[in-house]
């Protein structure tokens, strides 16, 4: 018996997810950064682009800031320009891989002034979440080495597992951090928080506020993502998601644009494993770099939301069948019906009963947001990620 209709769509609709400040700015790769017109110039315009993406979709309430990308002199007046225009701001995300003084790591860098700056940072990023009622602070570390030799792998994760009991020691009553892993890049022999093991192992030394989060673009090519996912899940220390898609490395790609059946797969465990809940943050982290950069943020909510009704339409009990009946055809068979199933119509009438259009990228497209945007931010400096 699939779940009915009505069911799916109560969960759809109580779906969060949150859209990142650094996708309305200029980005792009090593070889270039294409500028966009109308792009945000300060941290209130992006968060105003990022109010248009909920206006449209419904479901994408929250807003992640960048430190420094997004500093400003008051968090507190910067999270009220959030609620005028019905956002709030989510996770805070540190920044500890731009300063110069980090070419050899923060807080695994050998120097300890050097890592104790990069701590600094941390725990005022904490201070920024107290300001803006953030629950959760996002650790990436791009800390690794380049050659074989050039430091000590061991005495680098003391140096990471010093700094973590730190960040974790100072985190508020309903705070928590989010321990971002990737494989490589910008280091590439060793990353110091390469994998989801190595994240999960210092998570679990230190206690329930620090979780586990899993960007989608950060795993060596063939990874069974919905594998750690289900296992991080089982443990309690899957604490969220950077949505995106890759064909090759960290292609920060639209999530679900080159493998919807993967993010499908991925829905289908975090449903199943009773992940989804607001224990676990559904963030996107990408970066448009052709394409329109608002448009791009409503199509990747849409692709959350199509996966994820998808994986919700998933006969259960004839899966569970066919499964202890050891029928693996009949198995595969369930899953992928529920894959197949077109669920556009479904979504385009959840829209209409919850008030919005149907077709969110359309009614944007109307809406004259963008050339608004384009004629009022023609002066001043476009944001971008000043790298
Ligand atoms: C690192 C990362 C991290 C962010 C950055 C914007 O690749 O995924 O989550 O800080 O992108
Ligand atoms: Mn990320």
């Amino acid at each position: 018996m699939t779940t009915d209709r009505a069911q799916v769509k109560a969960a759809l609709r109580r779906q969060r997810i949150e859209t990142p400040s650094w996708a309305y700015g200029n980005s792009g790769t090593r070889f270039k950064v294409f500028a966009q017109q109308g792009v945000p110039r300060t941290p209130q315009e992006k968060i105003d682009d990022a109010a248009q993406v909920h206006r449209f979709t419904g479901v994408a309430p929250t807003v992640a800031v960048h430190i420094p990308w997004d500093k400003v002199d008051d968090y507190a007046a910067l999270a009220e320009h959030a609620r005028e225009r019905g956002v709030t701001i989510g996770a805070v995300n540190s920044n500890v891989f731009q300063d110069d003084d980090y070419m050899l790591g923060s807080v695994t860098n050998p120097d300890p002034k050097v890592r104790a700056k990069a701590l600094k940072h941390l725990l005022e990023c904490v201070d920024i979440m107290d300001a803006t009622g953030s629950r959760d602070l996002k650790l990436w570390f791009s800390d690794g080495t380049n050659y074989p030799g050039q430091d000590d792998i061991r005495a680098r994760q003391d140096r990471l597992a010093e700094a973590l009991a730190a960040v974790y020691e100072r985190l508020g009553e309903n705070q928590r951090f989010l321990l971002e892993y990737k494989l490589f890049e910008p280091a590439f022999y060793t990353t110091d928080l390469p994998d989801w093991g190595t994240s999960y192992a210092h998570c679990l030394k230190l206690g329930p506020k620090a979780q586990v989060v899993v960007d989608t673009g950060h795993h060596a090519p063939g990874t069974n993502i919905e594998f750690i996912v289900a296992f991080l899940l089982r443990e309690g220390k899957l604490g969220g998601f950077d949505f995106n898609s890759r064909f090759y490395a960290d292609d920060d790609l639209m999530v679900g644009a080159a493998d919807p059946f993967q993010l499908f797969r991925i829905m289908h465990e975090v449903i199943q494993g009773g992940g989804y809940t607001d224990d676990v943050a559904f963030m996107l982290d990408q970066c448009h770099n052709i394409e329109p950069k608002i448009p791009g943020q409503i199509r990747s909510v849409m692709n959350v939301q199509e996966a994820t009704a998808k994986a919700l339409l998933v006969d259960v009990e004839a899966l569970r069948e066919a499964q202890q009946n050891r029928d693996v055809l009949g198995a595969n068979a369930v899953f992928m019906d529920a894959y197949n199933t077109d669920v556009r119509p479904l979504l385009a009438e959840l829209r209409e009963e919850m008030g919005l259009d149907p077709d969110p990228m359309a009614a944007y497209a109307r809406s004259g947001y963008f050339e608004k945007i384009r004629d009022e931010r023609k002066d001043g400096q476009a944001a971008g990620w000043g790298a």
